[in-house]
């Protein structure tokens, strides 16, 4: 049986807190426009007012004014905005005029994103002092996408990396009879900013593959529900279908039958569904097919689909996660950090304008702390897109309080030229999340979760957001509140959780960048410190008696280093100017060695170990302290605190693992003589 449909509980709603609407719906508004989004726009204008006692008026009397640009005839307060508004159809211009508060769009995306922005802002977008603001997102493509199988498959269950229970998009093999979920999904993505979506797994098992053919109907259908929210839907394809779909002898990129293909199918895909996204790709990456089995390259295979789709408007999100997943332990000259620029680098201006190259954020894999990936400074000639993953495969799987937006942000701030010079939110085009919902009433497990999803969409927006503050955005749209907003009490408890929920992670699992300890057998979750050390996967911490660290210098090293542009390939070379977090990331270096910081390697893992764990109870404080409150919904607040103490148990069992495995090791006591096994 299919668990739950619609959420049933207050916190189902997520950031559109019915409550969230009182600003817009006592208002009497005027929506100026046409067309599917502008209609959406009326609906939710429609549905507010009639809880809060609003109308819906003409010209004469409102005090919101919805408005698109290309509107002929504009009441005058628009009008004045009308050309400021015409810059991007996605963008809005908000601005009180003569006592009306007026948002004119640039297009139809645009009047929903402006709709959106007003919720959040509640009243104060109705105060007489405010400045005109204009916005438009960053990022052209914000798209998240699911590793859903429509089957559930072998140990991974239905959804890969998933820990909010099965899709919200399939079950039982075959697309969701209710669709009321999808729907509310994509009016919670507008909402934060996201506009495309793919809808299965990057490894396509046979079952999955058969949706860019014969299943086309489950796909249009969700791209039915997603619609009315500007969000177009996407397809992970295998680079194999040509054979395993068409029965063709060979998948070549060079081929023509398979060209022809490729072709013939996508355009049935677009007599379909005419405002199809296009495709995810990934290729010659844990044993998925792709170009190499026929010599050919990367940019050859990407091409293949950009010209099938180009035609229709449509993109490849081709992924640059290759990476050799055969090593041998022993084999200490391949390093798997410097895969993916030694495969895509040399390609730069090879690709098609619709091909986009999708990167994860750092070179290994999604790690707690990772250096960012060079690929994103060696292209300069290619459409980039940043992955990152909201889905806590390995920052607690929604088991742990985990915010991962301040990591986000230091990726997209990075600047790879050093300071004064572009960052990676300049060159990225694009920035994707693996997803972290599912069919959980709560929608991703961990109620506090929903904070990533929402950050991720802010971010894509503009990236130059304070974490702290979408946090209390968030926090501002999700609780429920009277008239007068969120209790003071419970925004500080949730700050005080959430905040530097990051760091507290990181300061209990594997120290100073060095990654992985985390279990292959036991999905990733929990401390084994070993567990990766002698296995195919190249992610390897070399601890042994004297020190630990991966030595990726170019003086003695892998030479990852040297993948960097100046300063940043000087800067992780020298000891001296490693910053302390990347340190093992970088180098191999004695448990003597002192960080900037001033205490040395061992005594920094004891610390944080203990400091971490430590910070896990307060964690769980804060939270009880609120327990005999009406401050949140009991079944919020039950599983909350169910999932603190998942944490704490957790966090305990990482810094015994961690303390003790180094203390063996090295020999050496901790200076402050606290417990070690
Ligand atoms: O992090 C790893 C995951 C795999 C995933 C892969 C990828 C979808 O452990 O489950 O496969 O990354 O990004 O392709």
């Amino acid at each position: 049986m299919s668990p739950p449909l619609l959420p049933n509980t207050a916190f189902g709603a997520a950031w559109l807190a019915p409550e969230a609407f009182r600003a817009v719906g006592t208002r009497r508004v005027a929506v100026f426009g046409d067309g599917r989004l502008t209609e959406t726009v009326r609906r939710e204008v429609e549905q507010a007012c009639a809880r809060f006692g609003g109308v819906s008026v003409v010209e004469d009397g409102a005090d919101l004014i919805l408005a698109l640009h290309s509107w002929p005839e504009l009441p005058a307060a628009a009008e004045a905005l009308r050309d400021a508004a015409a810059a991007d159809p996605e963008g809005f211009v908000l601005s009180r005029q003569r006592e009306v508060t007026v948002l004119v769009a640039g297009g139809p995306a645009g009047l929903l994103y402006g709709f959106f922005h007003l919720v959040r802002l509640g009243e104060v977008a109705f105060s007489a002092d405010r400045p005109m603001e204009q916005h438009r997102p960053a990022m052209r493509r914000r798209m998240v996408d699911h590793w859903d199988n429509v089957a559930v498959h072998d140990v991974m269950g239905q959804v890969e990396r998933g820990y909010s229970g099965g899709s919200i998009f399939w079950a039982d093999g075959s697309l969701r009879k209710d669709l009321t979920r999808v729907r509310a999904y994509g009016r919670l993505l507008a909402a934060c900013g996201v506009n495309a979506v793919s809808v299965n797994n990057v490894n396509v098992h046979a079952v999955e593959a058969r949706l860019l053919t014969d299943r086309l109907d489950d796909v249009a259908a969700l791209a039915d529900q997603l619609r009315p929210y500007g969000v177009r839907v996407h397809l992970s394809v295998s680079f194999a279908s040509p054979m395993v779909l068409g029965g063709l002898p060979t998948a070549d990129p060079l081929d023509a039958a398979v060209r022809d293909w490729w072709a013939g199918t996508t355009r049935r895909v677009y007599e379909r569904i005419p405002d199809f996204g296009g495709y995810v790709v990934k290729a010659d990456s844990e044993g998925q097919p792709g170009p190499f089995a026929y010599g050919r390259s990367h940019a050859d295979g990407a091409n293949l689909l950009a010209d099938a789709l180009a035609p229709h408007g449509g993109v490849v999100h081709w992924r640059a996660f290759v990476y050799n997943h055969h090593q041998d332990w022993r084999d200490r000259s391949t390093d798997r950090a410097r895969a993916a620029h030694d495969h895509f680098a040399p390609l730069d201006g090879q690709f098609r304008d619709n091909a986009i190259l999708q990167v994860k954020h750092g070179p290994i894999d999604f790690q707690t702390r990772e250096p960012v990936s060079p690929v994103l400074a060696a292209m300069p000639r290619t459409r980039l897109a940043v992955e990152v993953q909201a889905t806590q495969e390995y920052t607690g799987q929604q088991r742990h309080v985990c915010y991962l937006a301040p990591m986000w942000r230091e990726v997209l701030d990075f600047q790879p030229w050093g300071p004064g010079g572009a960052r990676i939110a300049d060159v990225a085009g694009g920035l994707v999340a693996v997803s972290n919902v599912g069919d959980d009433r709560f929608w991703t497990g961990h109620p506090l979760a929903q904070a990533n999803l929402y950050a991720f969409g802010r971010l894509a927006w503009d990236p130059g957001l304070d974490p702290t503050a979408i946090l209390d955005e968030w926090i501002g749209l999700t609780f429920p509140r009277d008239a007068s907003g969120i209790p003071e009490r419970l925004r500080r408890t949730v700050h005080e959780l959430m905040d530097d929920s990051w760091r507290t992670y990181e300061s209990y699992t594997a120290p100073l960048g060095v990654g992985f300890m985390v279990s292959p057998g036991n999905h990733h979750y929990g401390p084994d410190v070993d567990g990766y050390e002698y296995t195919r996967w190249g992610t390897y911490h070399f601890a042994d008696r004297d020190g630990i660290g991966v030595d990726r210098t170019w003086a003695t090293g892998t030479g990852f280093t040297a993948q960097y542009p100046k300063p940043w390939s000087g800067i992780y070379e020298s000891l001296d100017q490693c910053p302390d977090e990347l340190l093992l990331f970088f180098h191999h270096v004695p448990y003597s060695h002192v960080l900037h910081s001033g205490t040395t390697v061992i005594q920094h893992i004891y610390d944080t170990h203990f400091a971490g764990a430590d910070r896990t109870h307060e964690m769980r404080s804060r939270w009880r302290e609120i327990a005999d409150t009406d401050l949140v919904d009991p079944d919020v607040y039950a599983r909350v605190a169910e999932r603190l103490d998942e944490q704490v148990r957790s966090a305990e069992e990482w810094r015994d693992h961690i303390n003790t495995y180094f203390f063996r090791k090295s020999g050496v006591p901790d200076a402050h003589g606290r417990k070690i096994y």
